[in-house]
This record gives C-alpha cells, structure tokens and sequence, in this order.
C-alpha cells in the first residue's frame, strides 16, 4: 500500500502541531505505522491522500450512524450556508433543535447546545455544582468525560492508551474534587458517598462506556446508582456523547431504562461538525445563565451549519426509527463473523458488542471494567490493526476504544471485514 503523501504530510505536520495530530489517538502512536491523512469520505468508505480505500469503522468516532456525507445532511449544509455561517445571535433552527431533542429524549426537559462532548460535561457538572451547592464529583476508574480538567484523573481513551490517565497539569484542588470509583462496584460508590458524606455534587458515568473499548454497564449496578443518587441528593449525569442517538432513539438510558437528571451529548447531534449539548429536568437546567447564576456561554454555541446538519441527522433518525433495526442486523452479523474468527483461532479473545459499538479485546478473560480491560495485550492488537489497515479496513488505532457500525455498511463490506478479521488473526498468532 503506498502512504508516501501521508507519510510526508506527518513529517509536515510534527513541525507545527504537537505530534503532528491534533488529537492524539490520530497519531497511531500506540499501534505504530502512518497515519493516514483522509481526502475524503463516502457512504461506508474513506479515501487518504495517496488514493487508498478503507472500511470505515470509526465513522468520527462515532457520528456517522448513516455513513459519510449522507445526502440529506449534505443538502441541509448547502442550504444553510446560503444565510451565513455565523452570529452569534438566536437563529430559528436552534429552536428545532432543542425540541427535536426534548421530543426525543424522555429525561430532557431543557437544554443548552455547546460546540464539543468536553464542554458538554465540563458544562454539566458546573450545573450540578451550582444547583446542589456541593464541589465534589465521582467518576468511574477508565470512564472518559472529554478533556476538562476535573475528568482527567485516571481517564480512559488517549489518557489510557497513551499509559497517563491522570494529566499533568491538572491541579491537585481540581484532583482533591474528583473521586473516582470502580465500574460495575456498587460498594465503591457507597464507600466514597459514606466518606463524603454531603459533599458530592454529581456522578458522572458512561453508562455504555466507549473510552475504554465498549463495555455496557451492570443493568442492576446502574439501577441502584440511580437510587443512591436519589437518596443523597447527587446529580446523576449520563455522558451520551458517544451513545446518545446511536443505541437508541432514547441512547444508552433507553437500553438500561435508568433516567439520569442530566445528559451529555456531542457529534452524532451535528451530524458530523462540531457541536455538543447538555440538558435534562428543567429545575436544574433553569440554574444556567441568563436564567440563573451558573454562567457558561460560547459564540459558536447553536451555530447554524451545525444545528442544522444535526436537525437533518435527528429529523432522519425521528422520521425513520428503523434505523436501529438495520444497524443492530449489521453489527449482530458482523459480530457473529468476528466470534467465528475468533474461534478458528483457538483463543478466546473478548469481543464486547452493545448496538452498533463493538471492541475486540486482546484479552481471553471477560472485560466488564478497568482492570479487565487493561489485561488486553495492546501490542498484539498494534498487529492486528496494521494487518487490518494493509486489508482496507480502518478499525480505531487503539485498544481502548470502539467501532463503530453505520447503515451504510453494505454485506459485502461486512464480509470483506470478517475474512479480514480472520486472516489476520492468523496473521498475528
Ligand atoms: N479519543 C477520541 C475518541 N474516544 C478520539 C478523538 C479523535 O481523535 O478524533
């Protein structure tokens, strides 16, 4: 495969922006090789510079539920652009968008539009703070809630793969706010509950985490987390960044049936540009300014190319609900092929699917949380990468994350994919 003009825009790259990324994962540091710069991206497919042509399974990390560049969200873009680009003043489509949400999501009454997943939950937990008058967080041991300061204590995705999940930088008063406790471990919660006893303003939890490769929640763990959260008066947040919109109309509080008081939601609600949200019960959500104290603002918050990719994204999902029939069709066949693969191999590597967000996991023991995934062997999964990419199939360049499967991927695509699976596989014994 020949990647001279990535390979070159890389060395480019590293003279101006650290690592040459600007967003580490991107870099393929934990898998080795060239990252490959993307010319552009169609249906199922992405093309880099030098003209090569991938399975996509990243699809943004996430976003692109129908694939990429999806005419209807192509023509809502063009369309907008017409008007203007930005003002950084109330726009009608803004209106749409919040409705389209609320009328979506049971559990949100109200909600805010930001312009990342980071600033959602950087957002949200100020909310939280503010509205209960306490300081201290708890989050969960590999969970990842974007880069803010107060999330990056032993944080999973590029904080994980790259061995620093707690950042320098982040001062030890942000640090002393945040505690962390075990996914899954119900006693881990009520311990930090019990020694801070009114103190804890708000949890904060992936309830299918993506960051450190797909892991779905306990169903009962989520439940009681809900009534320990009820009994003290903390504020339940539920990132959907990455599950929102994509496991269900309702995201990942649909499947588990738990109502958090606030949610976080970034890509998939731009249909693919820059946007994020926060909202939930109105009695919290009026805390936030002009309504009440808790200042948070942002000129490109609502702007109008993005909410209007993500009404065409959210319109789409409302007007044809089958959607999630069609992926969740895909991504049980595609992971039967894998589990077949992964057979024929004689080893029992984990391949954890929830929806249409799967990882495979280097590891032969089950991964329900940090300490099992970290088993995984990350250096034989670099191989597996690399073989898969010399195959045309473009899987995250990291362990701890997810695939993701779009509407777009046809049975062809899925086929070429499991034979890719299992010739590498073998490839890597
Ligand atoms: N860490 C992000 C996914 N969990 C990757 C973001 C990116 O590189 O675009």
């Amino acid at each position: 495969m020949n990647t001279l003009k990535s390979k070159n825009l890389f060395e480019e790259a590293k003279n101006y922006i650290p690592g040459g990324v600007n967003s580490p994962v991107r870099a393929f540091k934990s898998v080795g090789g060239t990252p490959r710069f993307i010319s552009k991206g169609i249906g199922s497919k992405i093309y880099d510079v030098d003209g090569n042509e991938y399975i996509d399974f990243i699809g943004s990390w996430g976003p692109h539920l129908f694939g990429h560049n999806p005419s209807f969200i192509k023509e809502a873009l063009l369309t907008a652009i017409e008007s203007g680009t930005s003002f950084g003043a109330p726009t009608e489509i803004e209106v749409e968008m919040a409705k389209l949400i609320c009328d979506l999501v049971p559990s949100i009454e109200m909600v805010r539009m930001v312009n990342s997943g980071t600033e959602a939950t950087m957002s949200a937990i100020r909310a939280a703070r503010g509205f209960t008058n306490k300081e201290k967080i708890i989050k969960f041991e590999g969970c990842y809630h974007g880069h803010g300061d107060f999330f990056l204590i032993k944080a999973g995705s590029g904080a994980l793969t790259f061995g620093v999940p707690t950042s320098p930088g982040v001062t030890k008063g942000n640090a002393a706010d945040t505690l962390v406790a075990d996914l899954n471990s119900i006693e881990s919660v009520k311990n930090l509950v019990v020694k801070n006893k009114n103190e804890i303003a708000a949890i904060i939890i992936e309830p299918v985490v993506g960051n450190m490769g797909t892991i779905r929640s306990n169903d009962l763990f989520i439940k009681k987390l809900r009534s320990i959260c009820n009994e003290e008066k903390i504020i339940l947040i539920f990132d959907e960044v990455m599950t929102g919109f994509r496991l269900a109309k309702g995201g990942a509080q649909e499947i588990l049936g738990v109502t958090p008081d606030l949610t976080t939601f970034g890509k998939i609600i731009g249909g693919g540009l820059p946007v994020g949200a926060y909202g939930g019960k109105k009695e919290i959500m009026e805390i936030i300014s002009p309504n009440g104290p808790v200042y948070q603002a942002g000129t490109l918050s609502g702007n109008p190319l993005a909410m209007s990719a993500g009404c065409a994204a959210l319109n789409y999902i409302k007007e044809n609900p089958q959607i999630y029939n069609v992926l969740e069709e895909k991504s049980s066949y595609l992971e039967n092929g894998i589990m077949r693969a992964i057979k024929a191999t004689g080893k029992s590597y984990q391949l954890n699917r929830v929806g249409s967000m799967m990882t495979l996991f280097f590891t032969e023991e089950p991964v329900i949380d940090y300490n099992t995934a970290v088993k995984s062997d990350t250096k034989l999964f670099g191989k597996f990468f690399n073989e898969m990419l010399s195959k045309g199939i473009y899987f995250p360049p990291a362990q701890f994350e997810a695939f993701f499967v779009s509407s777009a991927h046809s049975k062809e695509d899925l086929d070429k994919t499991i034979i890719a699976v299992a010739e590498s596989l073998n490839n890597i014994k």
